[in-house]
């Protein structure tokens, strides 16, 4: 009776989950909200607020004192000595910087004293920088002046320099604390620190969160020796070896067995970002299915059959944990742009369902480019959404028109950016608020040309990680886990029901309209 655990620490919380893997069940779940639980660390969303230059920083203590909360919350519900495989994920891109005690810290956790408190001491930087810190925009042009521009570093690393990614926040570590640098013996992700305080054991970084550093060579997974050289001095030196997601990192240290009762030699698999194991969650580990997440910004993501970096240096590659590659792309005109198009006439979402059964698939060539915001996917910055079509559409007085125009624009500009992905789609899975709305599916089916189906997985990051470990320590394969974990609504499955050329010129204007 394998019973598998996933831990996901996340921006706003740290989460649990145990699996049953024989009877397809859950057998415990468990959350600590950062902000609700430890207001101590005035962090009320997760990240100390207010920073000035962009920087988003957490506290790493916070992190192991959500962990010790977790644990002894999920040892009041379950057995947790019947646990019998770990893993995990974290948030990506956040780092933890440690002085050289580290290696021997690692080893003799005490626990008549907190994770946290025994971890102070050996900081070399009080608080970690997370993936919302937009604070180094000069360090990122730097390192793509010193290999010879963004190209080169998005075709080694799989993305351009971009902000948030670890390497452009080492080296602004580096120049602005250069004796903290140096006094910094290792450096790790939030999901391979995780990783090493449970097995007790300095623990390698996965492929999948490893691509999130900009120092990562996708083609061969090893660090990149110029990438390294330009971002600090003896960096290589600082980092955990690089390891693909079939991992065993170790055993669970003694802390949590004489703590909460594990089983000692219990296994723990490699963590890796929360993205990648939500990939796995969804049940999306292998080529053929897509992932669109429509959040405030939608996300697309998906195993890839090949690993290729984006031409237009817009999209992110990881390593996917279950071997090979996988894509991400996020779009900032999401949900928002949606509900800006329903609220130019004062739509509510009822109005803004109808107005796809009033109007056909591909618009009557009334076509728009969406983008209120500032977009990433294509970079641009257009003010405003561009409308091609009838006079009355293009001066905003067709609602009905305007709203599907909307929609149909976002999901063609998604293709059109995406196929640089090179994937031979079978399935489209969709998550987050948007997709219960039954016309922005059947538009995702029209565009993608494939069926959609909704999931009923929720938590997908946790739940990939319980799935990981009984991968990794049983020999289950993903699919068959996924199969009885991450099922589809069947009830929910959405066929295209326009033909492939429907769109084909409305494809080429939204091109047209991006100049
Ligand atoms: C991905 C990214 C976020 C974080 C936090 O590149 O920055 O999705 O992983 O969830």
């Amino acid at each position: 009776m394998p019973h598998t655990l996933g831990i996901d620490s996340s921006t706003q919380s740290c989460s649990a989950i145990i699996i049953d893997t024989d009877s397809g069940t859950i057998v415990a779940e468990a959350s600590v909200n950062f902000g609700e639980r430890l207001p101590q660390y005035n962090a009320p969303s997760g990240f100390i607020p207010d920073a000035p230059d962009g920087e988003v920083h957490a506290d790493p203590c916070m992190w192991l004192d959500a962990l010790d909360l977790l644990l002894s919350e999920l040892g009041q519900k379950c057995d947790l000595s019947q646990v019998s495989a770990i893993s995990g994920a974290g948030q990506q891109h956040g780092s933890v910087y440690l002085k050289s005690d580290w290696f021997d810290w690692i080893k003799k956790l005490d626990t008549k004293q907190s994770l946290a408190d025994q971890l102070k001491p050996i900081l070399s930087r009080p608080t970690s920088p997370i993936w919302m810190d937009s604070s180094t925009g000069e360090e990122c042009r730097e390192i793509a002046t010193a290999v010879g521009g963004d190209e080169t570093v998005c075709a080694k690393s799989g993305s351009i320099a971009i902000e948030r990614f670890t390497g452009p926040q080492i080296r602004r570590f580096y120049k602005n604390d250069p004796d903290a640098y140096a006094e910094t013996a290792r450096i790790h992700l939030v999901s391979s620190f995780l990783c090493s305080v449970l097995s007790g054991a300095d623990a390698p970084i996965d492929t999948g969160d490893g691509a999130g550093m900009n120092l990562l060579n996708i083609q061969n997974w090893q660090w990149d020796s110029e990438l390294l050289n330009a971002t600090a001095p003896d960096l290589g030196s600082k980092l955990a070896a690089v390891a693909s997601g079939h991992t065993t990192t170790g055993t669970i240290a003694p802390y949590f067995v004489e703590k909460y009762g594990f089983t000692a030699q219990t296994p723990i698999t490699i963590f890796t970002g929360d993205n990648p194991s939500s990939l796995v969650g969804m049940g999306a580990s292998q080529p053929g299915k897509v992932v669109i997440s429509l959040g405030t910004s939608d996300t697309f993501f998906a195993a890839m059959p090949g690993v290729v970096a984006d031409p237009q240096g817009c999209g992110h590659v990881f390593g996917n944990p279950a071997g090979g590659s996988m894509s991400l792309q996020c779009f900032v005109n999401g949900s928002l742009a949606r509900e800006a198009v329903k609220d130019k006439f004062s739509y509510n979402w009822d109005a803004f369902t109808a107005a796809f059964d009033a109007t056909p698939a591909g618009n009557n060539g009334n076509v728009m480019l969406p983008f209120f915001m500032p977009e990433i996917s294509p970079r641009v910055n257009l003010g405003e959404p561009r409308l091609q079509g009838t006079d009355e559409f293009e001066s905003w007085q067709d609602a009905d028109a305007a709203v599907r125009a909307g929609v149909e624009g976002q999901f063609i500009n998604m293709k059109l950016r995406t196929d640089w992905m090179q994937l031979a789609t079978d399935v489209v899975y969709i998550t987050g608020g948007a997709s219960k709305n039954d016309a922005i599916a059947q538009v995702i089916a029209d565009i993608f040309q494939v069926k959609v189906q909704r999931l009923a997985v929720s938590g997908s990051v946790g739940l990939g990680g319980a799935m990981r470990a009984a991968n990794q320590t049983f020999g289950i394969s993903l699919e068959a886990l996924g199969d009885v974990f991450c099922r589809a609504y069947l009830d929910s499955t959405i066929e295209p029901k326009a033909d492939a050329q429907t769109y084909a010129a409305n494809a080429a204007i939204i091109d047209a309209l991006l100049g």
